[in-house]
């Protein structure tokens, strides 16, 4: 598999940290979003959107998105389980990793970025008002349900790692690059440091990739 991706980019950590679940061999190609990589024809051939992660398996067409890119990897090699075996389950895990996905992270993704600058002259102080905003509004969403659901257990969802906790990993993660204070938020600090503590999560990490500023 090939998998297209950049060190930064936090939906890219989702895919890598199931492909290292999963034990999945890949070669992961950088698309560097900072000199806008993702606008080049080649790679719009690839991902019309211009967006990474993307997800290259075989001969079939590029895989798209990350949550699908989850979900296809979990069809496809079910013996790492990231979903719960009954619907209420699943339907909570992906509840909470759509918190994350689906109305967290896509407000501070660097194109919304850059059109805060351009559209409305917003300056890096603001702009980063905004992204330490929408964060925070994800992990206390999260915060509450892991307090107040009685599914809650080490992970987000009892006590094996699932599509969630994946999820919350790459919001605690991004929110510390951004220098927020992931412990304002106990119960997913402890999720996010039980995963942190496991391989396939640690070296999935942004800056342990290649690119990353403290790069070895
Ligand atoms: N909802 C998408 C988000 C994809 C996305 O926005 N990726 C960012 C990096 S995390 C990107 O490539 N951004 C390029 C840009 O905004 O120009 C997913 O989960 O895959």
């Amino acid at each position: 598999m090939q998998l297209y991706g950049f060190w930064r980019s936090l939906a890219t950590l989702r895919v890598r940290i199931a492909l290292n679940l999963k034990r999945i061999d890949r070669k992961e190609v950088m698309i560097d979003l900072v000199s806008g990589a993702q606008h080049a024809t080649d790679f719009r051939d690839i991902n019309p959107q211009g967006v990474v992660p993307v997800l290259i398996d075989g001969d079939g067409p590029a895989l798209f998105q990350s949550l699908a890119i989850l979900e296809y990897l979990e069809e496809l090699f079910p013996q790492v389980p990231l979903l719960p075996t009954d619907p209420r389950g699943r339907a909570r895990v992906r509840g909470l990793a759509q918190i994350v996905a689906c109305d967290s992270h896509p407000l501070i993704v660097p194109r919304v970025r850059e059109f805060l600058e351009r559209e409305f002259h917003l300056s890096e102080a603001q702009r980063l008002t905004w992204i330490r905003h929408w964060m925070r509004e994800g992990l206390r969403a999260v915060e509450a349900h892991l307090a107040h659901d009685s599914d809650s257990g080490d992970y987000c969802h009892g006590d094996t790692v699932s599509m969630a906790d994946i999820c919350l990993v790459s919001l605690a993660v991004g929110y510390k690059l951004f220098d927020g204070r992931v412990e304002d938020f106990p119960r997913v600090a402890k999720v996010v440091e039980r995963c942190m503590a496991q391989e396939a999560f640690a070296k999935a990490h942004p800056l342990r990739q290649p690119g990353a500023p403290q790069a070895a």
